[in-house]
Formats: structure tokens, C-alpha cells, sequence
């Protein structure tokens, strides 16, 4: 029986399932850890090669605290309601609910072959109405404590879909999802004010161990700018215009005000000449999205023919309306500082608007300035330096005495848009009468079922397609003695997942969404492993409702991830021929450099690429496991490269990590596979081996480094073969190193090999002796021309250049090298060394 992963592999999950091995049970006299992997959607394509890279890591450190000796809590369940199961449902007329179900029971599937330490009692699946019931509680919540809330907005709105976007589902103008062409349109919607937990959001980075690029992301798309919100009378009226600024300290060189076009105020003053084309700007403007709007190189605008009095000043100053001015952020209005302001000036050259300077230092006729100098054509403030914001708080402070200004904050984020107009996702839980809400409903009123459609397909009126479910959507409701309908709207993709962490604290409970002892026991998560797409996503809504449901009183802690790690993206080789078509790895014969041969005369180019259909280069997980087994596979993309990198998947790397599993083996078990083990004393040289793999193993899990782990533990494997070791005090450690990697191999070795029953995973973890792990001393002599001159002491294991070095140290060879200079070396590590000098 040689290494046979195709037969152990099931053998051992059966096992693990049998033996509710990974049901996670609160023991509050255990330390808990919570190992959280971001929870696949079920798509019908199966489990991508991208899911196990990061999913492998959470399950390697999972097994490592299990075995010393923390309660450890590692879930997994499926983010199932979204935009492509719909498609489907439109394309091929499959049900939404069918064609998830389908996919979990093969994502399932894919994921237990895997080997995952996963405690499957605790699945949960988003669209499961079990669960979305606590979805729409929580949505409940949010809006008891006014932060559901609906506005009439422009909203990213795509045709092709039928449905509004986040920003951060639009790139480039189009949809993230298909590429369709994205308009902004004026729509009702709800709304979630993350906006409330802007500062919040902001002070918890600082308390989390997170990759620090993830944390200035989150900082940046929140935006704080300290500033100030002036205010400018339109002159010969009642109307006042607030602008926000970030340079109080230029007021004196503001020579215009410009709104943006959407600025509800532009129509009570815009003057009569101007309206026609006011008006036309504003329709011209009202389709372009934001993101286009800035990146415009040539500005826009349109005078109102209106004015406004600069309060610093006391002149007029005239009023403009131009798209470089965003009607979300700040007040929507500006004062515009030509002089100190890159954008300004552009505007202000091309409309031939007056450039005052304000602050010295550069020449503002040619280009803005923007950096320090001293206040000058600016009143009482003149010679006031502008450093340091002293200027900024002294002319904030004046305008306030005078009752037109005042310091305030601003962010750039802004409240999260919380509907869509599709069918599969969560019903929001209101009850409405000729548009306006009515009611929340209440948890006993909970779930709000999907009911069944004729049609998925969206409506192209802005409604959803429930809105076509009469039966559901009318409502004779008890409570109001009213007849009610119901918000046909749904929740975004990003719902559940917002809380998804806290039902795994307590998967069944059919009371509340979470139990507070539960998750008082097991919150927050330790350790997450994600992808960095969902950086100002995900991990900031989810950040939210933690930070909501705290203030509600329902959850201890404020911030739900500890401890946050990303994976890169697994990369394919792909093949080239000259006439750059994709060969088939199949074909793909000899090596040289980066060119690969196909036949004997085609050379081939390799690139590293995303995985696509396309292309053909997609690696399948069951055709992986099928020929080298799960282990093998995960060895091998832990021994890819650094976790967070970018890398590529070659079909030569897995044979040989399926080799090395081979040689593991071996270890345990000889040619004719009776185990080796026995009794035996350890000797100093075996315990040397297994002591430093302890403790490289341990430190390189706890860093995540598990390239340099498997590394290590192919150092172990080949130095172990070589001192053909027998003694179990040597070999079960080493059983247990290759365990959080190889799980299913390190069974059978225990068991097997060892003739252990009752698994590996529970065993303590091994600790390693410090008198194995520091490095072992020994002399040998140096010879010059190949006569010994003196000695040198160095680990027997030494490299050429350690040696040489300490050769040049030693006070005895140091003469004979004086003036010299070595021409070669020979080394005979823990024997000798000979320096060739001239
Ligand atoms: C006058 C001024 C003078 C400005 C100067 C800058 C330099 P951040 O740092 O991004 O917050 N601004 C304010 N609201 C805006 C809006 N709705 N659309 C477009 N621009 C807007 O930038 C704040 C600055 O951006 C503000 O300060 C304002 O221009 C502009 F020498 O006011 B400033």
C-alpha cells in the first residue's frame, strides 16, 4: 500500500464527519479562535482554484490552535443571493432557488474533498429564508435607530440591468458586472447612513491588525477634511450659499462661487438671460456620472448671471454652475480661489474669470499655487503666515465673530444606497401606502418570503419584479387596519454578508440572530483571509452593522475582525504559439528559459494571466484532486509564494509536491511498507531535525509564511531519509508538522504508521527544545595552500561564505592573508577548509 491519496482521502473525511471531529462546542473554560474564510457565492461554474488558496490558509492555522489546545470556531457557508443566479433564471428559465441549491450541493462537495476543518453542522446559506429572517431583523433594527432612511437621489442607474448600482459597482462608467453603460437617473431609494459611523469607522483602524495598504484604502474612501463651511449672501436677495472649503485662509482670493448644477437653490437665482442656458447645462450634466465629471481635462460651466457678497472682501462676486463641482460632497457648493486651486484656475482661464493672489510664493497668473507662504491682499490678515494652519483657524475664527462661518469636518463617503430592483435578494421588510412608509414590520412578522414570479426580469419601470406578485405585495394589514403594500424593492449583495459571522456563533437559533453569550464567547474573529476586492465593500459595511448593533446593545464588541490577511490571486501559465494562439499544456514539451517547445519546432511564449474560460487555462479543482489528491494540492499552493502575492499555477509544481508527499511516506513506511517505527533512542542529529522544523513550522504558520513552512519541512523530510530515523519521539512530531498541511495524509501516518487511533487533531501540538534548535558548534581547521595555519568554529552545516569569513576573523590565519587576496576556495563543511591565495 504506497501513497494512495485517492483512497485515503475520502476514507479520513468520512472519519472526521463520523467523529464530529470539527464541531466547535463552547467550552468557556477553553480559549476560543475564530478562523473566518470569506464565504464563497455559489456560482455554477464550481469552486475556482482562487477559493482553496485563501480557504487552505485559515484551515492550516485552524489545525495549529486546535492542537494547542484553543477552541477553535472555523465555519463556512454560502453568500447565495445575487445578480447571476437571476441571469440564469431570465437566460435559461431555472429558478433562482434551484440553480443556488444546485450549486451549493456542488460547492459542498468541491470544499469537503478538500479537506477543510470545517464544522459543517454550522453551514449557512444567505438565501435560506432561516436566515434572512435575521437579515430583515437587523434591517429593522437599523431603521428603528433612523439609519434606514429613504431620499430621492441620482443614482447610478443601468439600463441594460434594470437596476441602480453602488459607486463601487460602476468602473469606468459601466456596470462592474457585464459592462453595460451606466446613467444617473433620480429615483427614491433606501439608504443606509454609514455616514453616521464616518469618525467611528475611522478610529477603529487603529485598534485592528490589519495589512496597513487595507487600512489607508478604508481612510481614504472615508476622506476626512478638516475645514470650514462659509456662508455667501446672494446679493440683492434672501438667499444664502454655503460652501465648503479646505483653505479658509484664501477667502480673500475668491473671485467666484460655483454650485453644482444640481444645487436645488440654482433656480430660485439664476437671472432671466441665463436660464435657457442654465437650464440646458443642467440637462447636459444630469446623465454624466460623477467619476466622468472630474476627470474631464477641459472644464465647463455656465454663469447664472447672479451674484454673491465675499463676505471677507464685501464685493460681489458672480455665480457659476459647472460639473467639476460634486453635488454629494460638502454643501455642493464652492468658493473658487483661482489663484491657490488647480481646478479654479483651470475654469478661471478658460473663462477669463480674475486670479488674485492671496499667498506668496509662486506665480499664480501661470499656474495655482498650493503650498505655504504669507497672506498678503487679504485685510487685516496680511503677513500672517500660512504654516501650520494658524491662518486657516484665525480666519475661521473672524468669520465666525461675524456670523458667517465656522469650522466643521467633512467626509467623502457617502450613505450607502440599500436597494435594488431585482428579485433574489431580500425582501426589505415595510409596509407602505401610496409610496411612503407605513410601518416596519415586526419580528414576528418575520420572514418576508420571496414569493413566486411569473417573470425575473426586471420591469424597466425602476420597479422590481416582485412588484408584479399582486397577491404578496397587497396587504391587509391587522395592525393599521389599512390595506398596505409591501417594498418591492430588495437588499443589495452586500446585506448578508454584513453579518454572516455572527450567525455562525449560532447557526440554529431560532429566538434571535445570535445569541449575546454566543457571541460573547466566540466574537470577534481572530483571523479573516480574504481577497482585497472587498476592501472598501464588505469589510467596511460589515464594520457598520457590528458598530450598529453594538450601539443597539446586541453584540460586545464594536469591531468584528481582530485580525485581517489577504490572498493574492493564483495566476495561469498560459501558452503561446508565433501565431500567439493558446497551446494546451498537453502539448507543451520542453523547457528552456521562458520559451517552451511544442512538436520540434514551434517555440512558445508563457505569460502569467488571469484565469478565464476563454482562454482555457481555468485549473479545475476535482481534476487536480483526481490525479495528485487534496494534499497534494494544498502543499502545493501553499508552497506557491508568499500568501499575499500574485501567482501563477504551473502543472510541473504539483507532480513534484505530490513527490516530496511521497517521500513523507517513506519516511514512515519501507519498501514494503511495514512501518519503521520503533522504540529506539532518538540520536542528537535526528533530534536536531525534527526540533528546528518544530520550531520554523510553528513561528512560519503564526506569520502565515507557509511557503517557507512546507520549505522547512522538505528540509526535515530529506534529512530524515538520509539518517534513516526509527525513533517515535523523532517521527511523530514530524507526523505532526506535515498534519495542519496534510491532513488527510498525517491520518493515515498516525493511525497507520504510528498505530494511533482516535486522530491527529486534538494531539498536542509539539514545542520544540531549545537545546535541539540552537545551532551546534564545531572547529575545523583552515588551511592556506594546504597548510593548517589555525582553526575556526562554525556550525557544521556553515555555508562557504561564513566560513571564509570567519577564517578572515581569526586572529590565527589573519597574517597569512594579510596583503593577499584569495583566488579559490575549497570547503568541506564540518571539515575543512582550504584558501588558495596569490
Ligand atoms: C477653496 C479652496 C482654495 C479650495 C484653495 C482648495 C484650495 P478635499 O480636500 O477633497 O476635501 N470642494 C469643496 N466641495 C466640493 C464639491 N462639492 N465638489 C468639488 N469640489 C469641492 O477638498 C476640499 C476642497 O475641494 C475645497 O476647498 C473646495 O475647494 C473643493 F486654494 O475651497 B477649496
Amino acid at each position: 500500500m504506497p501513497y494512495q491519496p485517492s483512497v485515503i482521502e475520502p476514507r479520513w473525511q468520512t472519519w472526521w464527519d463520523d467523529n464530529r471531529t470539527f464541531v466547535a462546542v463552547e467550552d468557556r473554560a477553553k480559549r476560543k479562535f475564530y478562523a473566518l474564510d470569506m464565504f464563497p457565492y455559489p456560482s455554477g461554474k464550481g469552486l475556482h482554484v482562487g477559493h482553496p488558496a485563501s480557504y487552505i490558509a485559515g484551515d492550516i492555522v485552524s489545525r495549529l490552535r486546535r492542537a494547542q489546545g484553543f477552541n477553535v470556531l472555523h465555519p463556512m457557508g454560502y453568500d447565495a443571493f445575487g445578480l447571476p443566479a437571476e441571469q440564469k433564471a431570465i437566460d435559461e428559465g431555472i429558478p433562482p432557488q434551484i440553480s443556488t441549491d444546485q450549486a451549493i450541493v456542488n460547492f459542498r462537495r468541491q470544499l469537503k474533498m478538500l479537506g477543510f476543518s470545517y464544522d459543517w453542522t454550522r453551514e449557512v446559506s444567505t438565501c435560506d429564508p432561516a436566515y434572512y429572517k435575521w437579515t430583515q431583523y437587523i434591517f429593522i433594527k437599523l431603521y428603528e435607530q433612523g439609519l434606514a432612511y429613504q431620499i430621492d437621489m441620482f443614482v447610478n442607474w443601468c439600463p441594460a440591468l434594470g437596476t441602480v448600482l453602488a459607486n463601487d459597482e460602476v468602473i469606468d462608467g459601466k456596470s462592474e458586472r457585464g459592462g453595460h453603460p451606466v446613467e444617473r437617473r433620480m429615483m427614491r431609494q433606501w439608504m443606509l447612513k454609514i455616514t453616521a459611523f464616518a469618525e467611528r469607522l475611522l478610529e477603529g483602524l487603529d485598534r485592528i491588525d490589519w495589512p496597513e495598504a487595507t487600512k489607508e484604502r478604508q481612510r481614504e474612501w472615508i476622506g476626512r477634511s478638516e475645514g470650514a463651511e462659509i456662508e455667501f449672501r446672494v446679493a440683492g436677495g434672501d438667499h444664502v450659499i454655503r460652501v465648503f472649503t479646505t483653505r479658509p485662509d484664501t477667502i480673500f482670493g475668491a473671485t467666484y462661487l460655483v454650485m453644482a448644477p444640481e444645487h436645488p437653490l440654482v433656480a430660485a437665482l439664476v437671472t432671466e438671460p441665463a436660464r435657457a442656458a442654465v437650464l440646458a447645462y443642467q440637462q447636459r450634466t444630469a446623465s454624466r456620472s460623477e467619476l466622468d465629471r472630474q476627470a474631464d481635462k477641459v472644464k465647463t460651466g455656465v454663469a447664472t448671471g447672479a451674484h454673491a457678497i465675499n463676505p471677507a472682501t464685501g464685493e460681489p462676486i458672480p455665480i457659476w454652475i459647472a460639473d467639476y463641482v460634486i453635488y454629494g460632497y460638502g454643501t455642493g457648493a464652492i468658493m473658487a480661489v483661482p489663484g491657490h486651486d488647480d481646478r479654479d484656475h483651470e475654469f478661471a482661464r478658460a473663462m477669463a474669470l480674475p486670479i488674485v493672489e492671496v499667498v506668496t510664493g509662486g506665480n499664480v497668473q501661470e499656474a495655482a499655487y498650493c503650498g505655504d507662504g504669507t497672506m498678503v491682499r487679504s485685510g487685516p490678515f496680511d503677513g500672517t503666515p500660512t504654516e501650520h494652519g494658524v491662518a486657516k483657524q484665525r480666519i475661521t475664527r473672524w468669520l465666525e465673530e461675524r456670523g458667517a462661518g465656522r469650522a466643521v469636518v467633512t467626509y467623502k463617503m457617502r450613505d450607502w444606497i440599500f436597494a435594488r430592483q431585482r428579485y433574489w435578494g431580500e425582501p426589505i421588510p415595510i409596509l407602505k401606502r401610496d409610496g411612503a412608509v407605513v410601518r416596519a414590520l415586526t419580528e414576528a412578522e418575520l420572514p418576508v418570503v420571496l414569493p413566486e414570479v411569473a417573470s425575473y426580469l426586471p420591469t424597466g419601470t425602476g420597479e422590481s419584479p416582485l412588484a408584479s406578485a399582486r397577491d404578496w405585495v397587497v396587504v391587509d394589514d391587522p395592525v393599521t387596519g389599512q390595506r398596505l403594500e409591501r417594498e418591492t424593492d430588495t437588499m443589495p449583495g452586500s446585506a448578508a454578508s454584513s453579518w454572516y459571522f455572527l450567525r455562525y456563533c449560532d447557526p440554529h437559533n431560532a429566538a434571535a440572530f445570535c445569541a449575546r453569550e454566543r457571541s460573547d464567547y466566540w466574537m470577534p474573529v481572530d483571523l479573516y483571509v480574504g481577497g482585497t476586492e472587498h476592501t472598501v465593500g464588505h469589510l467596511m459595511y460589515a464594520r457598520m452593522w457590528q458598530k450598529a448593533l453594538f450601539d443597539a446593545g446586541l453584540v460586545r464588541d464594536d469591531e468584528p475582525f481582530t485580525m485581517l490577511r489577504h490572498q493574492g490571486m493564483i495566476l495561469a501559465h498560459t501558452y503561446y504559439d508565433a501565431q500567439q494562439r493558446i497551446v494546451p499544456y498537453a502539448q507543451v514539451e520542453a523547457r528552456e528559459g521562458k520559451y517552451y517547445r511544442q512538436g520540434t519546432t514551434d517555440v512558445l511564449v508563457q505569460r502569467n494571466e488571469k484565469m478565464s474560460k476563454r482562454k482555457g487555462n481555468v485549473v479545475n479543482p476535482d481534476d487536480v484532486i483526481r490525479q495528485y489528491g487534496a494534499d497534494a494540492m494544498r502543499v502545493y499552493l501553499c508552497f506557491l509564494g508568499p500568501l499575499k502575492d500574485d501567482k501563477p499555477w504551473s502543472p510541473q509544481g504539483i507532480e513534484a509536491q505530490f513527490h516530496w508527499l511521497t517521500r513523507v511516506w517513506r519516511v514512515l513506511f519501507d519498501d514494503s511498507d511495514t512501518p519503521r517505527v520503533d522504540a529506539s533512542e532518538p540520536s542528537d542529529a535526528a533530534l536536531r531535525v525534527i526540533h528546528k522544523a518544530i520550531r520554523k513550522v510553528t513561528d512560519d504558520i503564526d506569520r502565515l509564511q507557509l511557503n517557507t513552512a512546507i520549505s522547512a519541512l522538505h528540509v526535515a523530510t530529506r534529512d530524515l531519509t538520509a539518517l534513516a530515523a526509527r525513533s517515535r519521539a523523532v517521527l511523530e512530531p514530524f507526523v505532526q508538522l506535515i498534519q495542519p498541511f496534510a491532513p488527510h495524509l498525517a491520518e493515515e501516518l498516525w493511525s497507520a504508521g504510528l498505530g494511533h487511533m482516535g486522530g491527529i487533531s486534538f494531539v498536542p501540538w509539539p514545542i520544540a527544545d531549545p537545546r535541539y534548535t540552537t545551532d551546534e558548534v564545531i572547529a575545523i581547521g583552515v588551511q592556506i595552500a594546504g597548510k593548517t595555519r589555525g582553526e575556526i568554529r562554525i556550525a557544521p552545516d556553515a555555508s562557504q561564505e561564513a566560513a571564509v569569513a570567519a577564517a578572515q576573523a581569526s586572529a590565527d590565519v589573519m597574517p597569512y592573508l594579510a596583503g593577499r587576496t584569495i583566488t579559490r576556495v575549497i570547503y568541506k563543511p564540518g571539515k575543512i577548509l582550504n584558501l588558495i591565495v596569490s
